[in-house]
């Protein structure tokens, strides 16, 4: 009887710490042994001349969701999953929306529901939380989190999702004692709706004045005050995608000054310009996330941040729309760029976008491109030891990436639901060919090898992040505001 379900042997394997050559037991899903001359596997892969990498987690992404305009995704649990799959992710962390009059336990059954009957890799949630009453604050946010949702998105931006400064208060404190991070979009609603409405006013429709309304100085004012709020109550908070220069040196200002901020960018705003919106007709509506795409300056201080760790994850941000009447063109031609939907797709690019303008590239290293896509989110988002690594008693979540393979990226090779990709045309260097979730082989020549609903929820334990929210300044003035706001416990 052989010992173990599967060996991978030969490959030269990466964590975000080491790189070494070693083969790989697995048994039950979880990897049982590293090292040489394993005893054999039931079935048995050789990676020679193959990196053995962790499967992506990718912590930012939309999925059967509702828009805060109102909008559907075009990918389902199903195409979502299966598309994360073949870029090499093997656990997403989409969100449970709730919208103003949604109720969040149902919110969280039906997103739930979804997941578990057409999931094909691990999945956990974050929750969107649109009305902190407090019903949401006192009963049913406490109640998620015990069930293992231990993150949840609020936005400084969008009518129907808004917060104001009280609000993030109140969310923040509870956060804290609850123990779930809090992610944050971090845009001035009131800049961008002055700005839009004076396009508008003006005929400027086209989707690149999208990116005109959505100024940096929007992001960079609210990043600033997301961040004071935080630090008013000495609570850790996150930074999602985070595209702009500015955003980002406030960041790194406050993480100098001890704050416990963290930050997470995203591929478009290493690969895309707002330049890409401007194209013929309405193709660039395409391109239109928000916050947008930037300049080159700010590509280059991503990059930065990236390598210095501002920017701590690097996730897809997937809020796929297809370009007609469902997303991008709810009003056909004549859709302004106010009304058409927020988002790009990513899910399947995440990976070999970094992995070959990144690692191949030479401008990061391959512990670096580990740490970025999957070790830095089992942290953040309280998978650690379990995901995100390749060590014994961590699923085995593998990616089998041949650096050589030479790719044109094309929508019609992606599988996601959306139509198009931002990257078309693209040349790609390396690419993982065999894509492995809790010892299961889900990707294999090309092929996927597992059956809808085969992925696990995963109950999450509270970020890493929480437990040490180290070097804040004003500890004493803290430990007085938080028994202020019946927060108690240590500063
Ligand atoms: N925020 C996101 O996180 N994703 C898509 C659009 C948005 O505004
Ligand atoms: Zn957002
Ligand atoms: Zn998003």
């Amino acid at each position: 009887m052989s010992d173990f379900d599967l060996v991978i042997r030969n490959g030269r394997i990466a964590t975000a710490s080491d790189v070494f050559a070693a083969d790989i037991a697995v048994r039950d899903g979880v990897i049982a042994a590293l090292g040489k001359g394993l005893a054999p596997g039931k079935r048995e892969i050789d990676a020679a001349g193959r990196w053995v990498l962790p499967g992506g987690i990718d912590s930012h992404c939309h999925v059967e969701q509702l828009s805060g305009m109102g909008l559907m995704c075009a990918d389902d649990f199903y195409s979502a999953t299966v598309s994360a799959a073949f870029g090499g992710t093997t656990t997403i962390i989409p969100f449970a929306a709730q919208h103003r009059d949604m109720k969040i336990p149902e919110v969280v059954a039906d997103y739930g529901k979804l997941a578990r009957e057409k999931a094909v890799i691990d999945y956990g949630f974050h929750l969107i939380l649109a009305n902190p009453d407090d019903t949401a604050l006192q009963t049913d946010l406490p109640k998620a989190i015990r069930d293992g949702i231990t993150s949840l998105k609020v936005y400084m931006t969008y009518d129907k999702l808004k917060l104001d400064d009280h609000q993030l208060l109140d969310v923040l404190s509870v956060a804290a004692r609850e123990q779930a991070l809090v992610m944050v979009h971090a845009e001035n609603h009131d800049m961008i709706r002055w700005l839009a409405h004076r396009l508008l006013e003006q005929g400027h429709t086209a989707p690149k004045f999208h990116a005109v309304a959505h100024d940096p100085l929007a992001e960079a004012e609210a990043t600033n005050r997301a961040i004071a709020l935080s630090r008013l109550l000495g609570v850790p908070l996150l930074i999602v995608h985070v595209s702009g220069q500015e955003a980002i040196h406030t960041i790194r200002r406050a993480k100098q000054r001890g704050a416990a901020v963290y930050a997470e960018t995203c591929p478009q705003y290493l690969f895309l310009t707002a330049e890409d919106l401007d194209r013929e007709g309405l193709q660039g509506a395409m391109f239109c996330c928000s916050p947008p795409p930037r300049d080159k300056e700010s590509q280059e201080a991503v990059w930065a941040g990236m390598k210095d760790g501002t920017l701590y994850t690097y996730s897809s941000d997937h809020a796929p729309y297809r370009f007609d009447k469902s997303g991008k063109l709810p009003k056909g031609d004549a859709t302004t760029f106010k009304e058409m939907a927020n988002g790009v797709p990513g899910l399947e690019l995440r990976l070999p976008l970094l992995f070959s303008e990144g690692v191949m590239a030479g401008r990061i290293s391959m512990q670096e491109f580990v740490a970025l896509t999957a070790t830095n989110h089992a942290e953040m988002y309280g998978l650690s030891g379990r995901k995100g690594t390749i060590a014994v008693g961590a699923d085995a979540d593998l990616g089998i990436w041949n650096q050589d393979r030479e790719i044109t990226v094309t929508a019609t090779m992606l599988h996601d639901n959306v139509g198009y990709t931002p990257y078309e045309g693209r040349q790609l260097k390396g690419w993982p060919e065999i894509v492995i979730n809790r010892g299961r082989v889900v990707i294999e020549n090309n092929e996927l090898k597992v059956e809808r609903g085969s992925g696990q929820f995963l109950k999450r334990k509270p970020s890493d992040m929480l437990a040490d929210p180290t070097g804040i300044s004003a500890a004493v003035a803290r430990q007085m505001l938080r028994s202020l706001v019946g927060m108690g416990g240590p500063a």
